[in-house]
């Protein structure tokens, strides 16, 4: 058997999880281009709603559990964890192997849903009835229950893992408040995943149990409730995006502090409590995804403060960012583009999050092609700006070669461009009422619709050429003393602080 299959090294495993999330990444690319494609003519492309939404769903499915998860926790955390922390690997690393050789299965599953009798055409949240017997007969839906099962199982074991290198792997020098923020990011993310996957997994489990046993969980002919799959599912979903984005502020607070030429963030104390606020108040506000229910105008008004208070600690972490930027010398390059983007574009996610959190505009955006637009800002451009300006920084060290920094700095312009052509035309086709989950659409929402699906031909062409870039950098073997304002090798991982531990663990990253 091939070394990798079976290695339990942290950078092997998180070497796999890299491409398994690159390959995800492209098979979920793949699914957007058609869903464009069908959104940016007249008339019918695919001439099936029930396959555009099998699309959607598996487009969702794929970007968030196979794609940024797998890339973020499990590439970027598996690689940079035990090394901040002087670790010599995961506390548990052949439960690290089954985590990612969960996955591929998982995957597989997935897939083999949307390619069997009609699809789950369900969307991420596999809302029942449509996702009961009544409206999804057959066993797609049970496919995508077992795959979702299979990936949560991956993530459950991931979190164990990760939460205990962090508190039980540091070095004894190393006091909670001096863990790099990038751990601390990942150890609130694992304690997230922890406390919320089970509750997916419960609320997926009763589903297939209605499905296929007779109970009644969510059907009111046998006195369950539909809305009951909501609230737990919410329950995970909206501890899920925060999920999705700590990891990401960690790398793009060392990436700042490093590229400022500062020691450390601005405020790093409070970037921890911030984060930390930000878990817990993700637990609180799971309704606000839920104002179109019949919620009684308490509750609404509680869900709406509850969710608007988690700008408080994410503008604590833009500022602070901000702060560390403050009077830096700083050298351009394409990793301090991706970071300038993310926080530009995930704040103005963020401040299209809290227009929707106010209930009584939300009853009127719910469901429309606004909430797309809000979510892509935070996803596409917050979550995938964070990866690609993390990948560029650490690239060096996980393949000892650099990139080029011209393909770099025009792949960027490209995606730039193109992820805001793509969704900033959707505010406007939310505005007007354009709902989202249908494949086709009046004609007043045509100009839009094409400026969003040329869009997403450019973004495209930049994830192509970024392939194309890692090429390029395998075969010309840029060496590292070319690299523009290289920093030594204890600085490039952002360890501090620097008197707590010896760094004779590292690798050797210059040769
Ligand atoms: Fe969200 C729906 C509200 C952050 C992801 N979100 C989604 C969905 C996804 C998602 C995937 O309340 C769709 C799920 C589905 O399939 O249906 N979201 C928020 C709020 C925040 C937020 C308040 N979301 C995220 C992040 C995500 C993510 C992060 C993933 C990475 N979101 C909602 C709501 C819905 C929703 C409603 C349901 C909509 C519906 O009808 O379905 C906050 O965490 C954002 C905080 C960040 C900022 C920016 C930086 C802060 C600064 C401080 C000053 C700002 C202030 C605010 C004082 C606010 C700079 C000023 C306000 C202005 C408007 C200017
Ligand atoms: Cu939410």
């Amino acid at each position: 058997m091939k070394k990798w299959l079976y290695s339990t090294n942290h950078k092997d495993i998180g070497t796999l999880y890299f491409l398994f999330g690159v390959w995800s990444g492209l098979l979920g690319t793949s699914l957007s281009v058609l869903i464009r494609t069908e959104l940016g003519m007249t008339g019918a492309l695919i001439k099936n709603d029930q396959i555009y939404n099998v699309l959607v769903t598996a487009h969702a499915f794929i970007m968030i559990f196979f794609m940024v998860m797998p890339i973020m926790i499990g590439g970027f955390g598996n690689w940079l964890v035990p090394l901040m922390l002087s670790a010599p690997d995961m506390a548990f690393p052949r439960m690290n192997n089954m985590s990612f050789w969960l996955l591929p299965p998982s995957l597989n599953f997935l897939l083999l849903s949307s390619i069997v009798e009609s699809g789950t055409g369900t969307g991420w949240t596999v809302y029942p009835p449509l996702a009961s017997n009544i409206g999804h007969l057959g066993s797609s839906v049970d496919l995508s229950i077992f795959s979702l099962h299979m990936a949560g199982i991956s993530s459950i074991l991931g979190a164990i893992n990760f939460i205990t290198t962090c508190m039980s792997m540091k070095p004894k020098s190393m006091l909670l408040d001096q863990m790099p923020l990038f751990v601390w990011s990942v150890l609130i993310t694992a304690i997230l995943l922890l406390l919320s996957l089970p509750v997916l997994a419960g609320a997926i489990t009763m589903l297939l149990t209605d499905r296929n046993l007779n109970t009644s969980f969510f059907d009111p002919a046998g006195g369950g409730d539909p809305i009951l799959y909501q609230h737990l599912f919410w329950f995970f979903g909206h501890p899920e995006v925060y999920i999705l984005i700590l990891p990401g502020f960690g790398m793009i607070s060392h990436i700042i502090s490093h590229e400022s030429g500062k020691k450390e963030t601005f405020g790093s104390l409070s970037m921890i409590y911030a984060m930390l606020t930000i878990g817990l108040l993700g637990f609180i506000v799971w309704a606000h995804h839920m104002f179109t229910v019949g919620l009684d105008v308490d509750t609404r008004a509680y869900f709406t403060s509850a969710t608007m208070i988690i700008a408080i600690p994410t503008g604590i972490k833009i500022f602070s960012w901000l702060a560390t930027l403050q009077g830096a010398n700083l050298k351009i390059n394409s990793t301090l583009m991706w970071t300038f983007g993310f926080l530009f574009l995930f704040s103005m996610g963020g401040f299209t999050g809290i227009l929707l959190s106010n209930s009584s505009l939300d009853i009127l955006l719910h469901d429309t092609y606004y909430v797309v637009a809000h979510f892509h800002y935070v996803l596409s451009m917050g979550a995938v700006f964070a990866i690609m300006s993390g990948f560029l920084f650490w690239y060096p060290l996980f393949t000892g070669l650099t990139l080029n920094p011209t393909y770099t700095t025009i792949q960027f312009y490209l995606m730039f461009i193109g992820v805001n052509l793509t969704f900033f035309p959707q505010h406007f086709l939310g505005l007007n009422g354009m709902p989202r989950r249908y494949s086709d659409y009046p004609d007043m929402f045509i100009l839009w619709n094409i400026i969003s699906s040329l869009g997403s031909i450019l973004s495209l062409i930049g994830t192509l050429m970024m392939l194309f870039i890692i090429w390029e950098s395998f075969i010309n073997k840029h060496p590292l003393l070319f690299y523009n304002n290289m920093p030594s090798n204890i600085e490039w991982l952002q360890l501090t602080p620097p008197n707590t531990h010896s760094f004779n663990s590292l690798p050797k990253i210059f040769f």
